[in-house]
């Protein structure tokens, strides 16, 4: 029966070969005549070796899946809303904004966070003095809270006070972020000398180190991250400091807002260090990332991902750059968290094989409207892991009631518009 078997797939894989010898015809151009000539109903999961559009090739090129249910990269993100914090009733006298990333240490999870506890809500350049505040994150101080459950927080104080005029920082130090190199703690700050708003939100990055997360925490007293010089995009404001220990260095992630138009234009820049005090070396191809608002990145696979929202043209997208520094966009997702501090287990482990993220702690401005101008903390959850496999968090869309959507109505120059656009058409 064997010996049967074999003489006829021997004969038959002899017939393959003289019928394609005769029609000239390699196996791989024999695949291109598929056969149905439409691109087929079963979505490939590799690339298929036909011709396609640019929309198809970067389908297939440009994500880690054709669709975004298997994309890494991509997902949805769901929020918590967090206990332990007070907010004065919301009357805009505290602010909880710009949270750093999670760590995890002595059996707990820790945050760092601009904490704002004014007289007043925030009132303007013009208005401000040495007590009230220009805008939200003016005259403002780093504290810190502990979770063992990342919902509720235990409110732990003060990490860093503002120092002494004319220090680094004396105005206000705000938008944090943490390093752990080496055993000791660094909490990275922009340190304003001046309010803001009185010329832009204009500050350098200062740092204060520890040896322990719960302090005490000790001023290094000079500027780590200098603004560019004049005429650079980032000369006057280095924001979101966000530092991580990649490619053997420190890397420091960070975002600047430009063009001198009020419409400011907002990047990130990538600044490099082997000592956590300096002396930072600015990327020459800075910036980096072309959109974006606050910094959030976090090691994925041998490079950095990035959460890059609110602004310029590739706003609202996942980006993933295999060498911490080209950024090509990964996935597109919507409701990203603002201002996001994940809980990255490997900030600081020098990692090449990048595990990902599944929840952090962000923040949201205005949080009950722009009279009592103040910010909240909440968690945010989401499957951004190599190593969860959560399909809830991979669906499309969120489903908005229609007064979501009627919430987001015409202002009364649009509704003028459209009258006038009326009446030209019906002479009504
Ligand atoms: C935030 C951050 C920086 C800015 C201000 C406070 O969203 O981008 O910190 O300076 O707004």
């Amino acid at each position: 029966m064997m010996k049967f078997v074999l003489r006829n797939m021997t004969m038959l894989m002899v017939a393959v070969f003289v019928l394609s010898a005769c029609t000239g015809q390699s196996t791989a151009e024999k695949e291109q005549e598929a056969p149905t000539k439409g691109f087929p109903f079963i979505l490939p999961k590799e690339k298929p070796n036909r011709p396609l559009s640019k929309a198809m090739e970067r389908n297939y090129d440009n994500y880690m899946a054709p669709r975004p249910e298997d994309n890494e990269l991509y997902s949805q993100f769901k929020y918590t809303e967090l206990k332990g914090f007070d907010y004065n009733d919301h009357d805009g006298t505290i602010s909880r904004r710009d949270p750093s990333k999670v760590i995890f240490e002595n059996g707990k999870y820790y945050v760092w966070y601009t904490y704002r506890n004014t007289p007043t809500k925030p009132m303007g350049a013009k208005k401000c003095n040495d007590t009230i505040p220009s805008a939200d994150w003016d005259l403002s101080e780093i504290w810190y809270a502990t979770s063992t459950d990342g919902i509720t927080w235990e409110e732990q104080g003060v990490a860093v006070p503002r120092p002494p005029k004319p220090e680094v920082g004396w105005r206000s130090v705000t938008t944090c972020d943490i390093l752990k190199f080496k055993g000791k703690y660094y909490i990275y700050y922009q340190g304003f000398m001046q309010a803001s708003g009185l010329r832009g939100d204009d500050c350098p990055v200062a740092v204060s180190y520890a040896d322990s997360p719960d302090g005490p925490w000790t001023a290094y007293n000079k500027v780590v991250v200098d603004n560019g010089a004049e005429g650079e995009w980032d000369q006057y404001s280095i924001h979101d400091p966000h530092p991580f220990v990649y490619n053997d260095k420190i890397y420091l992630y960070y975002k600047s807002d430009f063009d001198g138009d009020p419409r400011l234009v907002r990047m990130t820049g990538l600044a490099t260090s082997d000592n956590p005090l300096g002396p930072f070396e600015k990327h020459p191809l800075n910036p980096v990332i072309n959109s974006g608002h606050e910094t959030t990145m976090f090691p994925f696979q041998e490079g950095m991902a990035a959460l890059v929202i609110k602004d310029g043209n590739e706003h609202f997208t996942i980006q993933y750059a295999p060498d911490g520094v080209n950024f090509d966009i990964a996935a597109i997702t919507m409701l990203m968290p603002t201002a996001a501090g994940p809980y990255t287990p490997d900030a600081f482990t020098n990692t090449k094989d990048g595990r990902g993220i599944t929840w952090g702690i962000s923040h949201l401005t205005a949080a009950t409207g722009w009279d009592t101008n103040h910010a909240i903390l909440l968690r945010f959850d989401c499957d951004l892991s190599l190593d969860l496999d959560d399909k809830d968090m991979k669906h499309h869309n969120y489903y908005y009631k229609p007064e979501h959507y009627y919430k987001h109505g015409l202002n009364g120059k649009q509704r003028k518009r459209i009258a006038e656009e009326n009446k030209k058409l019906t002479g009504k």
